[in-house]
């Protein structure tokens, strides 16, 4: 009889997914059974008078024991990670806080035999060499990032977790996620975001990437969909354990750009790519998620159309209201 998940820690509840992975799970869970964790940035107010916040460290090992205990957690969504483009301002940083707090948590959850523990990881896994169209989910993994870098060591640690000690953890590759609540700190998509908003506030962008770089992207009902879905379901059905291909759509700056145009008809993109079209330009431009299909029903409800104009919706409305906040 599977265990069941009772007690959640959500580590990086502060940044981008994992602000609103939190409140989704204090949704289901009940908010004082989902401790949500931060390193220094300060939680929002929802975030923090929702339910218990604790700052730590992942990367040091005895700050997430002390939750562990102190909370009588048994499962964990390990969200905390330095991203592409600050992963490669820092790249030791980078490392010390995805390898070390990666190791930490799959240790914490072997030594305290917790009940299941989520480790994403990113279609930045992916490289050069990889097939670069509709990329398998089983392929060359040569990233030529730090962050895709520790990506594909991390996938590489928890499949060995599963194997050596039964632990029972899950993830997925992530691609670029779009969402209005929290903006994304570092990544290389987050231009697919800050559009968004630059589009209402200011009816203009100047983007870092080139009008023709296509990247695999979902928006975060899909990504929120995914988590679950994937967390739920039977661990002795799965074959691949956290290393799952998932995206919702492939779109290119400027198609993006364009599907705004339709609602903003006077929205005007310049291009200017910056350090991060090298780190674009090394990633797929969509990918196969057809084995998440397979063995746990992987199934996204948005595509471009519907995303932006639900993103432009709900945008508009909040700076109408004076409340945009960007
Ligand atoms: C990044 N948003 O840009 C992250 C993500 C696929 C990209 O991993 O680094």
């Amino acid at each position: 009889m599977a265990r069941e998940m009772k007690r959640i820690m959500v580590t990086g509840a502060v940044g981008q997914i994992g602000s609103e992975l939190t409140m989704a799970l204090r949704k289901k869970y009940g908010n004082d059974n989902v401790l949500a964790t931060g390193h220094k940035t300060q939680p929002s107010p929802t975030l923090r008078d929702s339910g218990p916040f604790e700052f730590i460290n992942v990367s040091k090992r005895e700050t997430v024991d002390a939750m562990i205990k102190k909370y009588n957690i048994d499962t964990i969504y390990h969200m905390s990670a330095i991203l592409s483009a600050v992963g490669e301002k820092n790249p030791q940083l980078c490392w010390d806080v995805n390898m070390n707090g990666t190791y930490n948590i799959l240790e914490a959850a072997r030594e305290h035999n917790l009940v299941r523990i989520f480790v994403p990881s990113s279609i930045a896994a992916f490289g050069p060499e990889t097939p670069r169209v509709n990329t398998p989910n089983d392929t060359i993994l040569k990233p030529k990032t730090m962050y895709g870098v520790t990506k594909v060591a991390g996938e590489l640690l928890c499949d060995y977790y599963v194997r050596r000690f039964n632990v029972d953890v899950r993830g997925c590759r992530y691609p670029g996620i779009i969402s209005y609540e929290t903006l994304p700190g570092g990544g290389t998509t987050d231009y697919a975001v800050a559009i968004f908003f630059e589009a209402v506030k200011n009816k203009s962008y100047k983007c870092f990437l080139k009008e023709d770089t296509r990247l695999p992207m979902m928006y975060m009902p899909d990504c929120l969909k995914a988590t679950f879905d994937l967390m739920e379901a039977d661990f002795s059905k799965l074959k691949h354990h956290n290393d799952f291909n998932v995206t919702a759509m492939s779109f290119s700056a400027g198609e993006l750009a364009a599907e705004i145009k339709k609602h903003i008809p006077e929205f005007t993109v310049t291009y200017e790519p910056d350090f991060r079209q090298a780190i674009a330009d090394s990633w797929p431009d969509s990918i196969d998620d057809s084995v998440a299909r397979e063995e746990w029903g992987w199934a996204p409800d948005y595509d471009l159309a519907k995303m932006t104009a639900d993103m432009l919706s709900v945008l508009s409305k909040r700076h109408a209201e004076g409340k945009l906040n960007y």
